[in-house]
């Protein structure tokens, strides 16, 4: 194995051409100290034609001045009238800018960056953090901003330069000894309007960047999700070719059969059955599709990311096989059985019947039916890279090392030599290590191939914060030097621990878990929600303020994953094994999920915890099925650590504390209700102090606790189990406190984001679990904004509560008003006049007048003002509309 610094590849790109030096635009930065000093800004970007930049040069050079409309995948659209930027970037971008972009008669100027977005103008925008409303231009084209967001720490002598060129060009960049010690010579080959963003920290001796640019290869995924057929219940014959299934539903995925019979409320009874009163069942799927001849030679996978739950596959009425698990995704190779430029037919079983041998039994969600998420088809090369698996041995903030495994794929009938290249690239785009290795591949056969980088000085780290994100590109080239196959894999610099007395440390600091718990449906929709909504999920979780999600009870779309990644949440994800195990075949379908769940998945940095687990051993399973249970978490836990000795194991369980169970995984999740299901929201702490007694070795986190409420009702005295938003509200302050105070609890995950649906809950609102932060079509509550003001280091304010518009009051008693708030101070008004400001503890005596009252409420925070406001219509009464009361006439 070699180790390059550079990677020198002898591709027509790199063979010299003649130097010519053009920069277009060129900014200088340095960071002598924390704060920004721009020493030298060259050039600028404020032409009057629009430009768009992506990191794609290819895609630069087709924009380039076309209407920014034709391209909404950049992020800006317009609705009603309004301009709405989406921070839509494919997902192996990092930013994408805009300079001059029309919008009506205006001219604006926007960046993105890791889902964050910065414009130039106050638009309306549905973005994630809008930190600068103030014009940026400068910043962008100094690029100080983005340094300035993402800085973990004080580097002396960093560098940003942004380069743009207007042709096809070798470029040179000289940086003169002043900026960075001493003189660097950068070289580039430049697409015609490719733009690059150059980064350089503490400089290693050595150091010469070479930016990626990704090879052309025969992979890619064909979406196969629309023009679908369905038919719902057992149909003889439907897996044959001469069926005719013409009749039935066109669909398109995800899709399920149960988006509304779950959420039927009619069928209400005190003997409710839950396996009878949703649809359970199979139902058939059918789809015919072309494949191009440029697939000739290739091969074709078929790729399913979620069946529920049984799912059975024919293709041109040939058997495919099964699939068993409703949360992992799976794959047939389809070559030898596709017919390629002729029509294919697909037909699919799917089935979620109760299944004894399959987890979950039972489960306090539902089992929604269906191709619930995406089919694709993936087209590879016969030589290819089958499966990556990226570790870092050693990691600290001065030093980490790559472990790059790779099972390298053969599907032809001969031996063949390959070189294998394995590129780190940093979140700059440029590679920071190259492996490389000359293979011969057996017929018909794979390799896994090892390869560990060299040290990497001074990595970025991921954590929450700052999400730092590398990329592990692998690429196969023949013996002629032609790139086979590649693929992308995520890589973040990260370390981290449970104690039993500090809690949870990441990155070697302390970091208190501040987490929810997360099931994948929506409202209507069931489990068959689009990517854009999960985008939106995630951004609602990021934004509450909290740093971690449980993926509640199963493994979830692996594009969650990617997300998590990107914007820095930690993840425990698990297997459905929820209440009760089953006997052998049961056990191995749960070790099959979770091969599936670590294989899919174990690449991503925002993963710590793979759950095994929940509840599977409460108290009132039968007694004689517990010792099934505990050699069954036993195995799991073995499995677990042989397939990624890397991460740490948890189960989430209520009050069963048998230790020779508990004790299995490395972490100890808890679930608990005090104050809902049990005994006072005021017990949690002390029942969590004597617990923490008797197992003083245990890592406790707390995995789920929760009240529910539904939106928009308030009330005057809360009790439990009244479903009000007031209840859950105190519920949550004190829990929360609770919580904070012990250090020894790592966090805790609030149960849970998002009302979910659920057929066994009979509360206010039938079939949905109300212990959402946010209804289940994401309308927050008042326990969301306190959170945020918990949790989020963003300014906010809110005035409790924006659904408590209407009041009833007693003359001349003022009524108690109450904002969350993290804002250093803050200052309220009634009908525009000021009732005093004040620093934390934010509760107001207001002398409402009757009938129609404002409120407004502004906030300062490092700088920054943030203000909220809501109508409040008040009425005395005893007191007719408009006229005052008698006995107060006069006062
Ligand atoms: C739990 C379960 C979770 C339920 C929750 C509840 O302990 O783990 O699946 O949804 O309680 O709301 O009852």
């Amino acid at each position: 194995m070699e180790h390059y610094m550079i990677l020198k590849r002898n591709s027509p790109q790199h063979r010299c051409q003649k130097l010519l030096s053009f920069l277009v635009l060129l900014s200088f930065l340095a960071f002598p100290h924390a704060g920004l000093a721009q020493t030298a800004v060259q050039g600028g970007l404020q032409g009057s034609e629009t430009v768009i930049l992506t990191p794609d040069g290819a895609l630069n050079k087709q924009i380039q001045g076309r209407n920014i409309d034709e391209v909404p995948e950049l992020g800006a659209s317009q609705e009603d009238g309004r301009l709405v930027l989406l921070p839509h970037q494919p997902r192996d971008w990092q930013w994408v800018a805009g300079f001059n972009v029309r919008w009506g008669e205006k001219r604006f100027n926007f960046f993105m960056v890791d889902g964050k977005t910065f414009t130039s103008e106050q638009f309306k925008t549905n973005v994630f953090l809008t930190r600068y409303k103030e014009d940026v231009t400068g910043r962008i084209s100094s690029n100080a901003f983005h340094i300035a967001l993402h800085r973990t720490r004080v580097v002396e002598n960093e560098l940003a330069i942004f380069v743009v060129s207007p042709k096809k060009q070798r470029v040179v960049i000289e940086i003169p000894p002043d900026l960075v010690k001493r003189k660097r010579i950068l070289e580039y080959h430049m697409e015609e309007n490719e733009s690059k963003f150059i980064h350089i920290d503490v400089l290693p001796e050595e150091f010469t960047s070479v930016t990626w640019a990704p090879e052309k290869v025969s992979r890619r995924v064909v979406p196969l999700s629309d023009d679908w057929r369905f038919k719902k219940g057992e149909i003889r014959g439907a897996e044959k070719e001469n069926f005719n299934g013409s009749s039935w539903d066109r669909v398109s995925l995800p899709h399920t059969w149960n988006a509304r019979d779950v959420y039927d409320t009619r069928n209400i009874r005190d003997d409710l059955d839950v396996f009878e009163l949703y649809d359970r069942g199979p139902s058939w799927y059918r789809k015919s599709f072309s494949l191009e001849p440029s697939v000739r030679g290739q091969r074709l996978f078929l790729q399913f990311l979620g069946a529920n739950q049984v799912a059975d596959a024919w293709l041109n009425g040939k058997y495919l096989g099964q699939h068993r698990g409703g949360y992992t995704g799976f794959e047939f190779d389809i070559t030898d059985v596709a017919r390629i430029g002729r029509e294919n037919l697909l037909a699919v079983r799917v089935d979620n019947s109760f299944n004894y041998d399959i987890p979950p039994h039972t489960a306090d969600f539902d089992f929604f039916g269906g191709l619930y998420r995406q089919v694709q088809l993936l087209v590879t090369h016969p030589i290819h890279v089958k499966d990556v698996n990226v570790t870092t041995p050693n990691v600290s903030s001065e030093s980490a090392t790559v472990r790059v495994v790779t099972t390298l794929a053969n599907q032809t009938s001969t031996p063949r030599r390959v070189r294998f290249v394995t590129n780190i690239v940093n979140p700059y785009g440029e590679i920071v290590r190259s492996m490389v290795d000359e293979k011969d591949l057996p017929a018909s056969g794979s390799l896994p191939v090892e390869q560990l980088s060299d040290s990497i000085t001074n990595p970025l780290l991921w954590s929450p914060k700052y999400p730092w994100l590398y990329k592990v590109y692998s690429t196969l080239y023949n013996d002629k030097g032609e790139a086979l196959d590649q693929t992308v894999s995520p890589l973040g610099f990260r370390w981290y621990s449970f104690s039993a007395d500090q809690g949870f440390s990441m990155n070697g600091e302390r970091l208190k878990i501040k987490g929810v718990n997360y099931h994948q449906d929506y409202l209507n929709k069931g489990n068959a929600v689009p990517l854009a909504q999960k985008r939106e999920d995630i951004l609602h979780i990021k934004r509450m303020g909290a740093n971690f999600v449980r993926l509640a009870h199963y493994p979830h779309h692996p594009y969650v994953l990617d997300l998590c990644d990107s914007v820095g949440l930690l993840v425990w994800q698990e297997i459905p094994v929820v209440n009760s195990v089953g006997g052998k075949k049961f056990g191995d379908n749960a070790k099959q999920m979770l091969r599936e769940m670590i294989g899919r998945d174990k690449n991503h940095p925002s993963i710590i915890l793979w759950g095994l687990g929940n509840e599977f051993s409460r108290d009132f399973q039968p007694k004689e099925t517990l010792g099934d249970q505990k050699v069954l978490l036993g195995e799991l836990n073995a499995l677990a650590k042989q397939l990624d000795p890397s991460r740490l194991t948890t189960q989430a369980q209520n009050h069963y504390t048998d230790s020779s169970v508990m004790a299995i995984t490395d972490v100890q999740g808890r679930n608990r209700y005090y104050g809902w299901y049990e005994g006072t929201y005021d017990d949690f702490g002390r029942v969590l102090d004597e617990e923490r007694k008797q197992f003083p070795t245990w890592k406790f986190l707390v995995s789920e606790y929760g009240a529910e409420a539904k939106y928009g009702y308030h009330v005057d005295n809360p009790r439990i189990f009244d479903h009000s938003e007031t209840y859950q509200l105190d519920f949550h302050r004190v829990t929360w406190k609770a919580i904070e105070e012990r250090p020894w609890i790592a966090g805790a995950a609030i149960w849970t984001m998002f009302d979910f649906s659920s057929f066994v809950k009979i509360g206010n609102i039938p079939r949905i679990n109300q212990k959402g932060m946010m209804t289940a079509d994401r309308k927050p509550k008042d326990v969301y904004y306190f959170y945020q003001s918990q949790w989020s280091d963003e300014p906010m304010v809110y005035i409790v509560s924006h659904t408590w518009t209407h009041r009833t009051a007693t003359r001349g008693l003022p009524q108690t008003v109450r904002l969350f708030s993290n804002c250093s101070s803050v200052e309220l008004f009634l009908n525009g006049k000021s009732l005093g400001g004040k620093i934390g503890g934010y509760e107001w005596s207001v002398p409402f007048a009757e009938g129609n009252n404002s409120l407004k409420a502004v906030g300062q925070k490092d700088g920054q003002t943030v203000a909220d406001e809501m109508a409040v219509y008040v009425r005395f009464p005893g007191a007719k509309d408009g006229t005052p009361d008698k006995k107060e006439e006069g006062n």
